[in-house]
């Protein structure tokens, strides 16, 4: 019996994107609908997750993976849903690595996880100006905006950008996490941050628990 699961941890154990393109149109010809392809998906990117905790996969193989089932869902199968609402997510993310700071990998898998997890997660990349943070809470809305900063001397950014957002009238409208290397939940308590989350796992907890779940 064709089950898409089974075929697509498959394809992302080989972290090759054709393999799962190919693999997901195969499902859709044996008459899958696309969200049941995407939730099998996201199963098997949490098993990854699970995998990358436990030192049986590295950073660049769930990176990836993750590349692959983030392509294959946004241009393949979302664009069969009649309606996007038909996936429902657990809420909108905002995410990126502040201004002065290339350091990518940490936020990237942040993203990821929460992507994984069900959230839908706009990823602004990096070294990302503080009108960039504030314009994407004004475009998208979202129920969390996430910080990541590597260094000490941007970490202040992200106090930055909770200025900002309190000085648009924003602050209210919106969650804010953050993380990286030199940051802590005492530092994110000083700046008025919501949460703060010392891994991409510990991230997906205080995104669902920011959202009251
Ligand atoms: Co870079 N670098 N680096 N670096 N770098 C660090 C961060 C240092 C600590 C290394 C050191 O000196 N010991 C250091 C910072 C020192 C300081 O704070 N004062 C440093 C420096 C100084 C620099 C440059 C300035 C070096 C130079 O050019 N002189 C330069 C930065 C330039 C700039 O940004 N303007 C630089 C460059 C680089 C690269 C490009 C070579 C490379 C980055 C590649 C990339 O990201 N695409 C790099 C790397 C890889 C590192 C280290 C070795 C690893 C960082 C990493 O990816 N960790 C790092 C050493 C370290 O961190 N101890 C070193 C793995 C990820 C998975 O962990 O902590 O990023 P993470 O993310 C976690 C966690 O924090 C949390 O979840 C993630 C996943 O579990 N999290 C969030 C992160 N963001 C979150 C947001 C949320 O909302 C919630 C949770």
């Amino acid at each position: 019996m064709f089950r898409p699961v089974d075929k697509i941890r498959e394809a992302m154990s080989t972290f090759d994107q054709e393999k799962l393109i190919e693999v997901a149109k195969g499902s859709l010809k044996n008459g899958f609908h696309p969200l049941e392809i995407i939730n099998a998906i996201t199963v098997v990117l949490r098993e990854m997750g699970e995998k990358y905790e436990k030192g049986e996969i590295f950073i660049p193989h769930l990176v990836t993976a993750g590349e692959a089932a983030k392509y294959v869902i946004s241009e393949l199968l979302e664009p069969l849903l009649k309606d996007k609402a038909e996936r429902k997510t657990l809420g909108r993310v905002v995410i990126g690595t502040v201004a002065g700071d290339i350091h990518d990998i940490g936020k990237s898998l942040v993203a990821l996880m929460l992507f994984s997890a069900g959230f839908e997660v706009i990823d602004l990349g990096k070294d990302v100006p503080i009108e960039e943070f504030v314009n994407a809470v004004k475009k998208y809305s979202p129920s969390i905006v996430g910080m990541s900063a590597l260094i000490t001397t941007t970490r202040p950014m992200q106090r930055e950008v909770i200025e900002a957002l309190k000085k648009q009238n924003l602050r209210h409208k919106v969650m804010v996490m953050v993380g990286g290397a030199p940051v802590s939940a005492e530092w994110a308590e000083e700046i008025g941050a919501d949460g703060y989350a010392e891994n991409a796992i510990e991230a997906v907890n205080v995104a669902k628990r920011l959202m009251g779940g």
